[in-house]
This record gives C-alpha cells, sequence and structure tokens, in this order.
C-alpha cells in the first residue's frame, strides 16, 4: 500500500480493453504502472500520473498486482516469459482471452517462476468497464483472490468461480457462446429485413420489435424448464420454422447457412433419441445440405 492506501497495480497491454482498465485503476485512486508495444498508446496515461515502464520486465516490477490483457494466449506467453524472474513474489491476473488448458499452462509457468496466478475474464466491453453491467471471473489462487478483490472490484463485480485456474476461462468461454450465438441470430434477422425492405426499415426493426422480442425470449429461458419446453415448444414443432426461415432466407438471397447448422444440430438431438418426430421433410433438407 501507499500513501493513498490503494495498491499499486501494472496493467500489461493497453489495447481498447487493457487501456480502460488502466484508466479505471488510475481514476479510483490507485498508483498505475503501464507498458505496451506501442508505447505511445500510454501518453494520455502518463500525463495523467501513470508511470511508463520500459519493458514487460520493468512494469512486473514495480507493482504487486500486475494485470495482463494482450490480445491472446501465444503474446501472453511470450511477454510473460520474455520477463524472466521479474513476476516472481508478484500476484499475477491475466485477463486475456484464453481456453481453460492455456490458462493451466500459464499456471504452471507462474508455479515454476515463484508468481502467484489468478486468471480471469472479462464479461463487459470497454464502455461498460467500472459501471453495474461490468462483471469479472476469476479461477486460480483464492488467498490472492481475496487480498486484492477490493481492487479489482473496481473494474467490474468480481466473481471466483474455484481454484482450478481453468474455471474461469469455461465460464467466460460459455457465456460468450451464449452471446456469440444471439449476435449472429440478431444479424441474421437484419440481413432477412434488409433484403426485404433496406436498411433503414433493419435498423428501426432492430431497435424496436427485434429487441423486446429477444428480451421476452431471454425472460422465457432464464427459467426454462427443459421438461416443459419440451411440451410446449417440441423439436418437431420448432423444425418446420428453421426450415421456413431456411427457405426465406435462399429467396431473398441472404446466406441461409445459420438456419442450415441450427437445423443441423436439431436432427443430431432427435437422432441421438431426446424427441421421436421430425417431419421428412427435415431429413430432405439435412441431406440435401451435406
Ligand atoms: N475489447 C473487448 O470488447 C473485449 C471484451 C472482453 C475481453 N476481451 C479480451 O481482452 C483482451 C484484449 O482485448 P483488446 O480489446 O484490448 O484488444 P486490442 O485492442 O486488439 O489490443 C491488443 C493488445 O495486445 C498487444 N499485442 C498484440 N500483439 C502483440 C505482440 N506481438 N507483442 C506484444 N503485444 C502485442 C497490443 O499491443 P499494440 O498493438 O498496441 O502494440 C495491444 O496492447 C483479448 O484477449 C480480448 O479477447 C476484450
Amino acid at each position: 500500500m501507499t500513501a493513498t492506501n490503494k495498491t499499486p497495480v501494472t496493467v500489461i497491454g493497453l489495447g481498447s480493453m487493457g487501456h480502460t482498465l488502466a484508466s479505471t485503476f488510475l481514476k479510483a485512486g490507485h498508483p498505475l504502472t503501464v507498458w505496451n508495444r506501442t508505447p505511445e498508446k500510454a501518453d494520455d496515461l502518463v500525463a495523467a500520473g501513470a508511470a511508463r515502464a520500459a519493458t514487460p520486465a520493468e512494469a512486473a516490477a514495480a507493482s504487486p498486482l500486475v494485470i495482463v490483457c494482450l490480445v491472446d494466449h501465444a503474446v501472453t506467453r511470450e511477454s510473460l516469459a520474455s520477463a524472466g524472474k521479474a513476476f516472481a513474489d508478484r500476484v499475477l491476473v491475466n485477463l486475456t482471452n484464453s481456453t481453460p488448458d492455456q490458462a493451466r499452462e500459464i499456471a504452471a509457468w507462474a508455479g515454476e517462476n515463484g508468481v502467484t496466478y489468478v486468471d480471469g475474464g472479462i464479461m463487459a466491453t470497454p464502455p461498460l468497464i467500472g459501471g453495474p453491467a461490468s462483471f469479472l471471473l476469476y479461477s486460480g489462487d483464492r488467498e490472492a483472490f481475496d487480498a486484492h478483490r477490493d481492487a479489482l472490484a473496481v473494474l467490474g463485480t468480481p466473481h471466483f468461480m474455484g481454484e482450478d485456474p481453468g474455471a474461469a476461462a469455461l465460464y467466460d468461454l460459455a457465456l460468450l457462446s451464449g452471446m456469440y450465438g444471439m449476435a449472429a441470430g440478431v444479424a441474421h434477422a437484419r440481413a432477412l429485413v434488409t433484403a426485404h425492405a433496406g436498411p433503414a426499415k433493419a435498423q428501426e426493426f432492430s431497435q424496436t420489435m427485434l429487441l423486446s422480442w429477444i428480451q421476452a425470449m431471454l425472460s422465457v429461458f432464464a427459467g426454462m424448464d427443459a421438461a416443459k419446453m419440451a411440451d410446449e415448444s417440441p423439436l418437431d414443432m420448432q423444425a418446420p420454422a428453421l426450415v421456413n426461415i431456411l427457405e426465406a432466407s435462399d429467396a431473398e438471397g441472404v446466406p441461409p447457412m445459420l438456419a442450415a447448422h441450427l437445423l443441423s444440430m436439431m436432427k443430431e438431438i432427435v437422432d441421438a433419441g431426446f424427441t421421436d418426430v421430425l417431419p421428412p421433410v427435415i431429413d430432405d433438407l439435412v441431406g440435401r445440405l451435406g
């Protein structure tokens, strides 16, 4: 702790997310050191009081709590390795998106180098950081997480997912999967309306009907009882609608891949024995799609 009584923090990586994390720590009164491959991205932070490190090693040496937020696992691994023993005795919180196994690999590197490791996943976009909708997932060293919970909380609500360092990454990817699935559906819906009525109508449609439809469906999914759902909206009722989406997309010149994939998945579920009736037309269509 310093005179400000706030833990000094280092942020390595000042892309759009890393820069936002850094400025959020600075605004919350944490003494801040930063490093970025392109040093100019730190200029405004330095002007606001942050220290600029010349290397990842110098950055790691500056603070007990070191946040890494880089483009991917390979770059993170290289940046850590380049720092040699500079991370020893530090708490390293890696917020770079990764797989559970990649997180465990960094945890093993940390263990071999005297580094205390917490892996993390950011469930927010840069403008949301520090606001009420922002939350972050953490896993790994529980004691270190507890010790730095208050500092980490300035970014968003912290959730500890377990001592397996891969746990946060697993939950992060599960949440992203939900998001990408929803985003793909939204993009397809917009494309259909754009093809039919033009971009202005599609924009209006997205902000009104599509939004309220998704909100209503989210509240249905949130309380979903699988058995009740299967009874009220069984797959053999859903499948023809997907076939219709596929055919209407084709007719409008919109690539029908999304509906085709969903239809194939639905067929796999049915073939695995989870329900017993699918109209024969679906077999034909899935067969034609290969
Ligand atoms: N931005 C977002 O909405 C999401 C929200 C959820 C979490 N993600 C993850 O955060 C990680 C970083 O994302 P980002 O948005 O900051 O990404 P970029 O703006 O592309 O910045 C990338 C940083 O990585 C540095 N970098 C790239 N290659 C190298 C390299 N070979 N050596 C050293 N550093 C490298 C790059 O440096 P520079 O280009 O500025 O010099 C940036 O600092 C990511 O895992 C998201 O999935 C963000």
